[in-house]
């Protein structure tokens, strides 16, 4: 089987989801690092524009969003199950709003600047306007929650989610841990590391401790590979991952026709190529580059939109 490929990087909260993920799984994988803002040429050229954080290489497969990856890693190594089947599509939906409301609603709240020192290490003055130039970029019209917002909104959350432990189960949904568990630990994770602002968890000890669980999951082993390395595994790569997918059409788009597909929320980047798979939950797109050869880029359907390339 071909190498699983991070493209990642450490302060991420959605690549330590999927850290994590391997670490549950008990799976080997290579780590790309990727720069934080643009331009991320190495990145685009697997992708076609999607620049967002992470993306799971395998050999010139390149899937996006962690919902995907997720899906992709659960089909590799399917036990333990990211979506056991007592709470498979509870657990999708609690992910699916912990990636969007609760991750969005903590980032203010995060990215105050008594934090800053904790998240971003021994960051300049100048490297932290070029970061939050390039966010402000990204989200585009998005509309942005005050600190107030955010943090009465937050505390509420952390009270929802706490009382989900109450039944002293060791995960959110009961059992065994969930895709959801790794969707609101990664958000979670992000405001624990900066001591000015996790105060935030004071009072709620099994929150705390469920953290401390997922945690614990680590990120199993792992080896550096350079951006130059991880195109040259996709130039070289012949095989694709096409196959067993039905073809469902909500669109009115034929397969071969030229598509673009880019997120719904934020960092709008539309990749093109050609529509190669539209199934239930997923579609991919195949295109040329000229660095990384042949390459399929995959995304969700929940999340993404897609219209016929002009
Ligand atoms: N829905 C996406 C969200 C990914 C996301 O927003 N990641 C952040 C980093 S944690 C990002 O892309 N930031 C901008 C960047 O890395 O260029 C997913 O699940 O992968």
């Amino acid at each position: 089987m071909s190498d699983l490929i991070l493209h990642n990087f450490a302060i991420s909260p959605f690549s330590e989801k999927i850290r994590l993920i391997f670490g549950f799984k008990q799976l080997h994988w290579k780590s790309v690092t990727v720069p934080i803002i643009m331009p991320k040429p190495d990145v685009t050229a697997l992708t076609g524009g999607y620049r967002r954080t992470p993306l799971l290489q395998i050999g010139a497969d390149i899937y996006c969003d962690t919902s995907l990856i997720a899906e992709v890693l659960d089909k590799r190594s399917p036990a333990p199950s990211l979506y056991p089947p007592t709470v498979n599509g509870l657990a999708r939906n609690l992910a699916q709003w912990a990636d969007s409301t609760l991750f969005w609603t903590a980032i203010p709240y995060a990215f105050q600047p008594a934090a800053i020192p904790s998240i971003f290490g021994d960051i300049s003055a100048e490297e932290m306007q070029a970061f939050s130039a390039d966010r402000a970029t990204m989200r585009g019209n998005m509309p942005r929650s005050s600190m107030g917002e955010a943090k009465g909104q937050l505390c509420e959350y952390l009270r929802r989610l706490d009382s989900m432990l109450e039944s002293d189960a060791p995960f959110l949904l009961g059992a065994q841990a969930s895709i959801a568990d790794f969707s609101v630990y990664q958000t979670l994770w992000l405001i624990r590391t900066a001591p000015a602002i996790n105060p935030i968890f004071d009072g709620h000890p099994k929150l705390l401790k469920w953290m401390d669980r997922v945690a614990a999951f680590g990120h199993h082993q792992s080896e550096t590979l350079s951006s130059a390395e991880a195109l040259e595994i996709a130039k070289k790569a012949q095989v694709f991952d096409m196959d067993g997918r039905n073809f469902v059409d909500s669109h009115g788009i034929a397969l071969g026709e030229q598509v673009a597909i880019m997120p719904t929320d934020y960092a709008l980047d539309p990749v093109v190529g050609e529509l190669v798979i539209a199934s239930e939950n997923e579609l991919a797109v195949r295109r040329e580059d000229a660095r990384a050869g042949t390459v399929l880029v995959h995304f969700p359907r929940v999340g993404f939109q897609m219209k016929r390339a002009k």
